[in-house]
């Protein structure tokens, strides 16, 4: 198997000294990961295919890993897989401005597709926190969000056509960009989200927006959470250029301070704290105070330059790593509709307080999504009982277990929360016809059957 992957790749990226997958093995937050039995480091697509044939050749699983950046551990071996790292796939084509488009490698950063973007006159249409690391090819894999979903929509918007090679080692391919093109079923919709366990997506005809230069961002105190659904009703209504609505809360803000060493950015703290961004070719700063006074907000601290919107934006964003620097969290990326997320809020707290006594409970996310980031600190990382609780508590508000990270090894076991038996029936059968030896991703997504 080895010799065949080093014919293949050149034994230099080949890795199987355990220094040397180290890096690949464990997962970002520190709660996932195994051995690999190596880490194989193709090229490009051809290289990617020959992997994939010789996995099938050997009936050895892989794993797909793009940055790294995952929090549920879809990217990482679950024991003796080939771990197949994409992030050699780097090549950026050229933007094409009269489609708004370009095609990035599966191994391309998302800071480096911004950048190419912006040169262009153009965005990307997503942002986030792991920009640096994280690539296009894992974000479109588990159909990643951010910030910026409010106003572009989920890596699946972003998505005019890939490449992939299946499990048999067959490079399916849609680049042309057409966004009409429905001549059959397709399969670039199936395979964005589905986590590297139909395919290895190896490129992405990337759909970008217009460069919109004039914005603003504001830091907004907020008495109460219940107050957050009709607060959006005005603000959506208002503000055209509303591109993301963020929040978190009062604990949250003094982890990241502490961690940061930043002084609050408002004087009377609050239990809770909305972000706003709004983007525009015209500066929005007007338009963005008449929405916060149509929705009855008095107070907001406002950045308009790039280096104090930045800064702001790190209270946000910084909450991942402050929250990682006092161990390892159980994170559960859930979804409640907007009508009951202060109901959340409260009752998540009690439920981790009863599944795991004294637990540190922290909140945050993208509050427009109904998007919330719980984090938990305290109960040992292979304990799970609380993030059975608080996705029990997801489902039964009526919401998701998952909301962008994905399915991931985390939640495979609770799909049938939020799945009906005729769906993961479903998901089951197209798995079994792509990937009939379950070969790709095992175990993340769909839990192994024991059988
Ligand atoms: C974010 O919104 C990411 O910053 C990470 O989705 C969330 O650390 C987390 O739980
Ligand atoms: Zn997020």
């Amino acid at each position: 198997m080895i010799a065949d992957l080093e014919n293949a790749l050149g034994s230099a990226h080949v890795l199987t000294d355990p220094q040397l997958r180290e890096g690949y093995e464990r997962d970002w937050t520190g709660r996932f990961g195994a051995e690999a039995m190596c880490v194989a480091r193709p090229a490009d697509t051809a290289q990617v295919a020959a992997v994939v044939a010789a996995c099938r050749e050997h009936g050895a699983a892989l794993v797909p890993q793009g940055g790294n950046t995952g929090l549920v551990g879809a990217g990482v071996p679950r024991g003796g897989e080939v771990l197949l790292s994409l992030a050699r796939l780097d090549e950026l084509g050229p933007v094409d401005p009269a489609t708004a488009q370009v095609s990035a490698g599966a191994g391309v950063t998302m800071a480096a597709l911004q950048e190419a973007a912006a040169a262009a006159g153009f965005e990307a249409g997503m942002d986030f926190a792991a920009r640096d690391s994280a690539t296009v090819g894992g974000l479109v894999a588990c159909d990643g969000g951010g910030p910026r979903a409010l106003a572009h929509g989920t890596a699946r918007a972003r998505v005019a056509g890939l490449e992939a090679v299946l499990a048999d080692g067959t490079v399916v391919r849609r680049m042309h960009g057409l966004l009409k093109d429905n001549a059959g079923t397709p399969l670039p919709a199936l395979l964005v989200g589905s986590e590297g366990t139909l395919g290895v997506i190896t490129a992405v005809r990337w759909r970008l927006v217009p460069a919109r230069r004039a914005r603003v961002a504001a830091l907004i105190p907020l008495e109460t959470l219940e107050a957050a659904e009709p607060t959006l009703a005005v603000l959506r209504r208002e503000l055209p250029s509303l591109e993301a609505a963020d929040f978190f809360l009062d604990d949250g803000l003094s982890l990241v301070l502490e961690h940061l060493d930043r002084e609050s950015p408002v004087a009377a703290r609050a239990p809770a704290y909305l972000v706003l961004e709004c983007a525009a070719r015209s500066d929005p700063t007007e338009e963005l105070a008449a929405g916060l006074e149509a929705a009855g907000i008095e107070d907001a601290v406002v950045a308009d330059d790039t280096a104090s919107r930045r800064r702001l934006w790190q209270f946000r964003e910084a909450h991942t790593e402050a929250i990682s620097a006092r161990g390892v969290a159980h994170k559960m990326d859930v979804g409640v509709p907007l009508a009951r997320l202060a109901e959340f809020i409260t009752r998540v707290r009690e439920v981790v307080e009863a599944a795991a006594p004294g637990a540190r409970t922290i909140l945050f996310g993208h509050l427009g999504d109904g998007n919330v980031h719980v984090n938990v600190l305290g109960p040992d990382p292979a304990d799970e009982g609380v993030d059975v609780a608080v996705l029990e508590l997801a489902a039964e508000l009526g919401g998701t277990i998952s909301a962008e990270h994905g399915v991931g090894v985390a939640k495979a076991a609770h799909l049938g929360l939020v799945r009906s038996a005729g769906e993961i029936d479903a998901m089951r059968a197209v798995k079994r016809a792509l990937d009939p030896d379950g070969l790709l991703n095992p175990g993340a997504v769909l839990a192994r059957v024991r059988d």
